[in-house]
């Protein structure tokens, strides 16, 4: 299959009120706010958190993120350069759903799946297994810094938690070393000094909703 794939970067930082001050000095402009369900699922042998694959399902549309290679060589390497990469994660986004119940069933393989799963409801989660470990709900608020050409999203979690992430998806064949630096740069600008990478939200949903899950995420260092 013959397949387009865009890869997110981002990197995630803490906001407070003084990050709305700053996005406005620098320069970055509100493209809208927006609240979303996710729901995520998995195996309950968690296959495909494991292999830092995650699927959800967003405003009725299905999404899977699976794990680029990581810079872990860069962080070992240091160099300022490497050490802003290792901040950023990246992962390639599937959204097109024939494909992600390829990607899903290579990974469930072992189980004995139909072969062409049905696409016009939902029976698919069942027949692979699938069942949803997460849900909540995101009210974010998004910016673009057109200088740089990186969005800026500001989520704040029905669970309590609030998150910021710069952002860049790169088209395939895209510049994935101009994507880390136009991201650097924004951190820069937005006074970012932390040099540890800040937890998403679903490090801290898993965290309390499902420690078991999490610890062995933590373990296999995936998260
Ligand atoms: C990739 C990933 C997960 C899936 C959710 O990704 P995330 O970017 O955190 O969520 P969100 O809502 O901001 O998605 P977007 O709207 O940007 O597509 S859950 C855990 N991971 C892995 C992961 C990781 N290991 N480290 C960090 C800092 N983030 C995510």
């Amino acid at each position: 299959m013959i397949s387009l794939m865009s890869v997110e970067v981002e990197r995630k930082f803490v906001f407070s009120a003084d990050t709305l001050k700053k996005l406005d000095e620098i320069g970055a402009v509100c493209v809208g706010q927006q609240q979303f369900q996710d729901q995520y699922f998995d195996t309950p042998q968690f296959n495909l958190t494991l292999r830092d694959m995650w699927l959800r399902k967003r405003k009725g549309c299905w999404e899977l993120k699976c794990s680029m290679a990581e810079l872990s060589r860069a962080k070992e390497t240091g160099g300022e350069q490497f050490k802003a990469a290792a901040l950023c994660t990246r992962y390639k986004e599937i959204t097109n759903l024939p494909e992600i119940q390829l990607r899903v069933q290579e990974v469930i393989k072992d189980r004995d799946t139909e072969t062409s799963p049905l696409l016009q409801d939902e029976s698919w989660l069942s027949t692979m297994n699938l069942v949803c470990f997460a849900d909540f709900t995101t009210v974010r608020r998004s910016f673009t810094l057109e200088e740089e050409g990186v969005q800026i999203d500001l989520d704040q979690a029905d669970f309590g938690y609030q998150v910021g992430e710069v952002e860049v998806v790169v088209p395939q064949g895209g510049d994935m070393q101009s994507a880390l630096e136009r991201i650097d740069r924004t951190a820069q600008k937005l006074g970012l000094t932390g040099d540890k990478r800040v937890e998403g939200k679903m490090h801290v949903y898993l965290k309390r909703n499902h420690p078991e899950h999490y610890a062995k995420l933590l373990s296999e260092r995936i998260l």
